[in-house]
């Protein structure tokens, strides 16, 4: 018996409904993030890898690459300006001949000089009006792309107790973002994104879940509250903010990463898997919000790190999916402390893997995406095709 009929058989006896895992599993979108083939750096250098992207269609091409090896990876979130080009149709068709969607658009709003004090929080409306044009502008570019999300990260803060008026910049962020709300089509929703600390050191403006919500319920139902897990106090318990926000239908989406001090932004599951499965135990629970990766490699390959993120997040999901929920449920209701924990941890403790690569061969990917990347030499071609590019030092996301 191979691995796959061994755990199947396993799985069965112990009353799961394999192929309701697998079809769930089949269905997961993950977008990755075209920032993530693109440079990145540290605050002290960024290094060039060989075959890097030269441009958002070729960052298109290392996603569907991504898409190609795992089966999960079939839409792609942008970040402006770094991916602006003339021409959005083409980007669009180019896109869509690789099958791959435009997932969220991403405004960045905090990389021209004029943001050094903020930017839809700046005490200058000179600077909030440049602000807010650039996030109509981000509007019009979904628009072209069929894209249906707005994803909002501000890097609005100070440093100094004293450099503002903390009550005042939240008026400001208020009437900003409730002048984009109003030019959102319908189609479209807002995605609030936190952060507890980074670039600003001591007072962000949106910077926990609590803060992001009433933004969220300020604005209206098409606003929701995106998680990156990279962004919170050491020791929060991001599962239980996944399991409040689900339950007021204010989770928008995620970005999956992994830290092990701050924003590290490193591969998915790569430091603490089992947060990452608790999470999904959570996100399972109901229909899946977006879910997107956010992600930098400095130093490791960056497709390939894509690729096992990927991986990682699929084994997560299938793990969420194998939670016996009747025994959970049994277990809360006898008040059985650790019988709960117990069934986490059988759920937890599975090696899911051959059902994964099952999964994925049907789904015309790779069953061992990172061995199939290996040998695909598509690294190697990009190497040659692409040439490197001279190092511009700080350069970011393109
Ligand atoms: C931020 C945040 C945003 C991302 C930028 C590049 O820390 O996570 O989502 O767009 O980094
Ligand atoms: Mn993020
Ligand atoms: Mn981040």
């Amino acid at each position: 018996m191979n691995d796959y009929d061994h755990l199947a058989s396993r799985l069965r006896d112990a009353g799961h409904d394999v192929d309701a895992v697998e079809r769930a599993l089949a269905l997961l979108v993950i977008e990755t993030p075209s920032w993530g083939y693109g440079d990145s750096g540290t605050r002290f250098a960024t290094f060039q890898q060989a075959g890097r992207p030269r441009d958002v269609f070729e960052r298109l091409d290392d996603a569907a690459e991504t898409h190609r090896l795992t089966g999960s990876a079939s839409a792609v979130a942008l970040h402006f300006p770094w991916d602006r080009v003339e021409d959005y149709a083409a980007l669009r068709e180019h896109a869509s001949a690789h099958g791959l969607a435009i997932g969220a658009v991403n405004p960045n709003l905090f990389q021209d000089p004029d943001y050094r004090l903020g930017s839809v929080t700046h005490p200058d409306g000179a600077v909030r009006a440049k602000a807010l044009e650039h996030l109509r502008e981000c509007v019009e570019i979904a628009t072209e792309l069929g894209s249906t999300a707005q994803s909002l990260w501000f890097a609005d803060g100070t440093n100094y107790p004293g450099q503002d008026d903390l009550a005042a910049r939240r008026e400001r962020l208020y009437d900003s973002l409730g002048q984009l709300y109003a030019a959102l089509p319908d189609e479209q929703e807002l995605l609030v994104e936190y952060k507890l600390f980074e670039p600003a050191f001591y007072a962000t403006d949106l910077a926990d879940w609590g803060s992001a919500l009433l933004v969220c319920q300020k604005l209206g139902e098409r606003a929701r509250v995106l998680v990156d897990l990279g962004h919170h106090a050491q020791g929060v318990n991001i599962e239980q903010i996944v399991a409040l926000l689900g339950l007021e239908g204010r989770l928008g989406g995620f970005h999956f990463n992994n830290r092990k001090y701050a924003d590290d932004d490193l591969i998915v599951g790569s430091v603490n898997p089992f947060e990452l499965f608790l999470i999904f135990c959570e996100l399972a629970a109901r229909p899946l919000p977006r879910l997107t990766i956010d992600q930098a490699h400095n130093v490791e390959a960056k497709v390939e790190a894509m690729v096992l993120s990927i991986v990682n997040l699929q084994e997560a999901y299938a793990k969420a999916l194998l939670v016996d929920r009747g025994r959970l449920a049994a277990a809360h209701a006898e008040g059985d402390v650790l019988g709960g924990h117990h069934a986490l941890l059988d759920a937890y403790n599975t090696d899911v893997r051959p059902l994964c690569a099952k999964v994925r061969a049907e789904q015309g990917a790779a069953e061992d995406p990172i061995a199939a990347l290996k040998a695909s030499g598509y690294a190697a071609r990009a190497a040659e095709q692409r040439g490197s590019t001279a190092a511009v030092a700080g350069g970011w996301g393109r």
